[in-house]
């Protein structure tokens, strides 16, 4: 087994199969995991069941609620964008789950059907992004939390391309849920369960506020502390293949699924592991 460091964010790990992995291999994974926040395999040859096998090995599985779910295997969520839709999910810079009181701990995306060209994913590490903060700044949000919504993004008022109805049908449902969900609180800096090391946690599709601040005070600081993260020097772009899978954690790491190809259809199959409270 080989693990690359890449640069920006993550490591590629190689002359593995996920299907027969001892538990050195397995205890070098999560290794791996915790401390680079993101984790690619190629040339994996996984079965549904083979998927699901894998992750609860790990935590687990989270059942999205507003996702729709695989017609055969309930645990799997479908992020696929039909040749006829526009939007994509997960474009643009966001941690998925930081709106439920114990955000689920991360995903394994399995490729299953590519466009010929595109479809790549962005990471960023927010572990980076909170070391590299200036002195001023990590004392400025010191012991703040800021509060996470899900109603505006999967809600009735929530964005056309979440609520989209357009040919291919419902890629999320169960509005009614999103918009009576509460909201919920969590450290600005979190100190990771896995790691032990400090990162980031504030993200621009799902936070909201910071909690004891006015609406315009908590946009500047969310927009100082965004265009910090979204610096290039903490992210890379990851390169699909046929058999790429990739595995991040959604407390030390953020995605972005772009959006560059259209009329192409891409496929995916997410399963999302149970995370716990963050501190
Ligand atoms: O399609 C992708 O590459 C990622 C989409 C996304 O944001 C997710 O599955 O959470
Ligand atoms: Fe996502």
């Amino acid at each position: 087994m080989q693990i690359e460091t890449l640069p920006g964010v993550g490591a590629e790990i190689t002359g593995i199969d996920l299907k027969t992995l001892t538990d050195a291999e397995f205890d070098a994974i999560r290794q791996a995991y915790a401390d680079h926040g993101v984790i690619f395999f190629r040339d994996q040859d996984l079965t549904e069941d083979d998927h699901i096998a894998f992750a609860e090995r790990w935590a687990p599985i989270n059942v999205n609620r507003f996702f729709a779910a695989h017609p055969d295997y309930p645990q799997i969520a479908m992020v696929a964008k039909e040749k006829d839709q526009k939007d994509n999910i997960g474009g643009g810079w966001h941690t998925d789950h930081s709106y439920d009181e114990e955000p689920a701990m991360g995903s394994i995306l399995v490729a299953r059907e590519l466009p010929e060209r595109g479809g790549d994913t962005m990471f960023a590490s927010m572990y980076r992004a909170y070391e590299t903060l200036d002195d001023a700044m990590k004392k400025e949000i010191e012991g703040l939390r800021a509060v996470h919504s899900a109603k505006h993004i999967f809600g009735s008022s929530g964005a056309t391309y979440y609520n989209t109805t357009d040919a291919g049908g419902n890629r999320i449902g169960n509005a009614a849920a999103a918009d009576v969900l509460a909201d919920v609180t969590h450290p600005v800096v979190i100190t990771h369960p896995l790691s032990g090391k400090k990162a980031l946690y504030v993200n621009p599709a799902f936070t909201v506020k910071i909690a004891g601040k006015t609406d315009e005070q908590s946009q500047a600081l969310l927009s100082r502390l965004y265009a910090h993260a979204m610096d290039q020097a903490h992210a890379y772009r990851f390169k699909w293949q046929p058999g790429s899978i990739a595995f991040w954690d959604n407390r030390s790491t953020w995605h972005w699924a772009m959006n560059d190809y259209h009329g192409h259809r891409r496929i995916m199959h997410r399963i999302t592991l149970e995370g716990c409270a963050l501190n």
